[in-house]
């Protein structure tokens, strides 16, 4: 893409959050790193974002979307889905079949065909929507694991703009990723994207080996970060590119005097004791248990640190209509009970608990406040709350503990601790060694975090994709297109 090229940016949701207050419809800017860093080149170019409102068709609500785009410089394409449709698309296919499976987590999947076919349908119905906006010479950048059919449905209608994938959950292993049924459907339906972009190295060899796998015919050049892969007269650049944080931002925010007065405020809310801080979403990919069972056995093992120490533990709420996500919130209280109930003592609570998602200020004095943040994902694509954690540390103090199976321990192998998170008794002891860590190694490990994060922000990232040589020999787009409607055949 050049750089005055006109943005296409589509993700399952739209940049905006839809209140219903009686009759009246209020939108609200969502925040977060990926729309921080996309709006602002989409005001430049005068682009435009396709994406799923959260609702069922709703006249009022385009009527909301279009006043939100004339007051901007870029334009909102809603696409509606019926509940069916989000149950099959959203909370089958992607939420019960890809994100446990690309997780890791095969086990947990509901390999339901239903699922299947709803997904591809409302891939085609995302393509319409952008069919609609995109004109010729757009970039068209699709985002995650919910859309992965798309680029497929564009080129069958025609469509020959440059279209890039980024994939912000890892990918799997190809033992793992070759029992998913529509294993070859899914690789074929990515090979349409000119350009796609992994997290890590080894999200993007994962991705390599299960092309080799699952799809006789396909030719790998190049060495090193950017391969070129070759399917049936398509050529696809693949490349690493770890996503980050408005660096700059976050930093400028955590000298705020509402973020220094709210630190102190939960300092003194754990009564001066060192603070070990959590914070996700609810989700079993980010090992919450395990890291309670962790500082579990850490008390048990270090009665001398009993009453010295405070774990705080955010979980945001997230997919509350999932049984699976209630019934790991209540494993989460038994246990936060069950720790607080044997260790506590009048005067300290071992744990502190929320079921909440704070404000950004309040959030960063929480990064502000923590001696450690203990970050112990069994499996996460990157893992952004670990990148806002030391670019808060503005006082290069504190200890990231980090677990190595988030894609972040690729950037931070030297200046956090590594843990594997269900090394519940081990976690427990590199905890201990944190708390215990000089103030000058503290320095020196997140100084080099610091930097790192600060020279490849979220801004930087986003450039890489979008400025990224995608240029192929011309493709033979009669052939491509017969050998794509051949694939749909089988399909039926
Ligand atoms: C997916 C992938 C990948 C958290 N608590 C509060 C709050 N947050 C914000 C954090 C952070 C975001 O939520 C969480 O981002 P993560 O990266 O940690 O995790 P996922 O939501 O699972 O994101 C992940 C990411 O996509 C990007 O590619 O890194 O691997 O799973 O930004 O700040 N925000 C506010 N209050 C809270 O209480 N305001």
């Amino acid at each position: 893409m050049n750089t005055s090229q006109r943005l296409v940016v589509v993700s399952n949701r739209l940049p905006v959050t839809v209140r219903s207050t009686g009759i009246n419809i209020c939108l609200e800017a969502s925040g977060g790193g990926l729309v921080n860093a996309l709006t602002p080149i989409l005001e430049v170019t005068g682009g435009c974002w396709v994406g799923w409102t959260g609702t069922d068709f709703h006249e009022t609500l385009i009527e909301s979307l279009e006043q939100w785009s004339s007051e901007r410089n870029y334009n909102l394409q809603p696409v509606f889905l019926t509940p069916a449709e989000n149950a099959a698309y959203y909370r089958g296919f992607s939420n019960e079949i890809i994100w446990p499976l690309f997780h890791g987590l095969s086990s947990r999947c509901q390999f339901d065909s239903t699922y299947w076919t709803g997904y591809r349908a409302v891939n085609r119905k995302f393509a319409d929507g952008v069919e609609r906006v995109a004109g010729n010479r757009d970039f068209i950048w699709v985002h995650d694991y919910h859309l992965m059919m798309l680029a497929q449905d564009l080129r069958f209608r025609g469509l020959r703009q440059q279209l890039a994938y980024f994939h912000h959950i890892p990918f799997p292993p190809p033992d793992t990723f070759e029992t998913l049924p529509w294993r070859s459907e899914v690789l074929r339906a990515l090979l349409c994207f000119d350009l796609l972009g992994f997290q890590t190295p080894r999200d993007r060899r994962n991705f390599i080996e299960s092309l080799h796998r699952c799809l006789p015919g396909v030719q790998v050049s190049g060495v090193g970060e950017r391969l070129r892969v070759r399917f049936e007269d398509h050529w696809s650049s693949i490349g690493t590119y770890p996503i980050s944080i408005d660096y700059a931002a976050l930093a400028a925010e955590a000298t705020g005097p509402d973020v220094t007065a709210a630190a102190e405020k939960i300092r003194q809310g754990c009564s001066g004791t060192a603070i070990i801080l959590g914070v996700d979403r609810l989700d079993y990919t980010k090992g919450i248990p395990e890291r309670l069972i962790a500082f579990q056995s850490l008390l048990q093992s270090n009665p001398g640190m009993r009453g010295r120490l405070t774990m705080i533990q955010i979980v945001v709420p997230s997919r509350e209509d999932i049984p699976e996500y209630m019934q790991l919130r209540l494993r989460i209280e038994r246990l936060v009970g069950c720790i607080n109930g044997e260790y506590g003592s009048p005067g300290w609570v071992p744990i502190q608990y929320f079921y909440r998602a704070f404000s950004r200020t309040e959030l960063i004095a929480f990064y502000r406040a923590a001696h450690v943040a203990l970050i112990t994902p069994l499996k996460d694509g990157m893992n952004l709350v670990a990148k806002e954690f030391c670019a808060s540390r503005i006082d290069n103090r504190g200890v990231l503990v980090l677990s190595e199976f988030a894609g972040a321990a690729a950037e931070f192998r030297n200046g956090a601790l590594l843990v594997n998170p269900y090394d519940t008794e081990r976690v427990a002891e590199v905890v201990a060694l944190a708390l215990q860590m000089t103030e000058s190694e503290q320095c020196a490990r997140m100084e080099l975090m610091r930097s790192h994060i600060q020279s490849n922000d979220v801004f930087r990232w986003s450039e890489s994709i979008r400025t990224e040589n995608t240029a192929s020999p011309p493709a033979d787009y009669q052939r491509q297109k017969a050998a794509l409607q051949y694939a749909a055949g089988l399909l039926r």
